[in-house]
């Protein structure tokens, strides 16, 4: 391909009129804007987001606006690169934190995107999927996949704070977004799949021959079996990082059609340098700290910070302490789009 197209300004200014009338445009002055040589070009830039820094400002958001007012009570995670007020972190994650106080609920909605919770702080906050009631501690993952009734409650005493990560920007982009709303959700009587059927990794419920299985069969992944499974592969890996993706445990699968999640530990001392990856991620801390260098920016992250990478974007995170990062990445779509890629260094 040739680095030098032609312009639009080197055509005839009554051939520009004309084309502009007939509602066309020529490509190659455009052309190298949609397909840069050997790398995408992105829009994104690193973020950061100071969990110290943004906990007073959501706070006073549940000082100012009641839950009925604002149906979510959000704060988005605005990509640097795209400015303030951008819904999107990356190209792909949306990124917000959500504050839901003692006795509130957060009504009842079905919508296209689909979305995972991350719990940052707090006790007694839940989520209501499909009639499941999802218990939300420190570190939970749990699922609202596209297509399922959700709403949240609280039955603590203290605030409850939660990074909720959207596929929305796919669904805006392709004219897919809206939401249908309804009432609270009766709750089924029984503990969540997470506590019954799915007690143990390797083990899956016997079906009666015929009868299928749900398609998000677990919707919770409580934080202390993946921190204790973290550990122990710490243990047994000398000085390598630990990392468990989770999965459908049916079908072994991405928990979600676009958006993949990745478990991290990095232990004191430990570097975390992986290859150039095509797709773009946030990195939760759940706890630790040290510094990441995401191409020229340097970050000084601690726990319950967030920050972010764009694709092929050079990844270094070196932790001081033991540090416990979820990673909230679009590989499952770049896979299913058939074009995930990594890079070596
Ligand atoms: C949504 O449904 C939730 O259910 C949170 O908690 C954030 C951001 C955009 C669109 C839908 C929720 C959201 C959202």
């Amino acid at each position: 391909m040739s680095e030098q197209l032609g312009t639009l300004e080197e055509l005839p200014e009554d051939y520009r009129a004309d084309m502009t009338a007939a509602g066309v445009a020529p490509l190659w002055p455009m052309m190298r804007n949609v397909l840069p040589h050997g790398a995408p070009n992105p829009v994104t830039r690193p973020g950061f987001w100071s969990y110290a820094a943004i906990r007073p400002l959501l706070q006073r958001a549940g000082e100012l606006t009641p839950v009925e007012k604002a149906e979510r009570r959000v704060l988005v995670l605005s990509d640097p690169g795209r400015g303030a007020g951008a819904m999107q972190a990356t190209a792909s994650i949306y990124l917000g934190l959500q504050l839901l106080l003692p006795g509130e609920t957060a009504p009842a909605h079905v919508h296209t995107p689909s979305a995972v919770r991350i719990v940052v702080e707090g006790k007694g906050g839940y989520t209501v999927v499909d009639g499941e009631k999802l218990p939300m501690e420190e570190g939970d993952l749990v699922l609202t996949p596209g297509g399922e009734w959700h709403d949240h409650g609280h039955e603590g005493s203290e605030p409850v704070v939660w990074l909720d990560a959207l596929d929305l920007p796919l669904f805006v982009y392709l004219e897919g977004s809206y939401a249908t709303e309804g009432p609270l959700q009766a709750q089924r009587n029984r503990p969540d799949a997470s506590q019954v059927e799915y007690l143990s990794s390797g083990l899956a419920p016997t079906r009666k021959h015929g009868a299928g299985t749900r398609r998000y069969p677990m919707m919770r992944y409580p934080w202390t079996r993946t921190e204790a499974v973290l550990n122990e592969m710490a243990a047994y890996t000398d000085g390598d990082v630990a990392e468990l993706d989770y999965v459908n445990p049916e079908t072994g699968a991405d928990v979600l059609p676009t958006m993949g999640f990745t478990a991290m530990r990095i232990g004191a001392g430990q570097v975390d340098n992986p290859p150039l990856r095509s797709s773009s991620a946030a990195f939760h801390v759940v706890k630790g700290r040290g510094t990441a260098r995401i191409n020229f920016q340097t970050i000084e992250f601690g726990p319950k910070d967030t920050f972010t990478a764009p694709v092929f974007a050079d990844i270094r995170i070196a932790a001081a302490d033991d540090t416990y990062l979820v990673r909230v990445h679009d590989r499952p779509l770049q896979d299913k789009l058939g074009y995930y890629e990594e890079r070596a260094k």
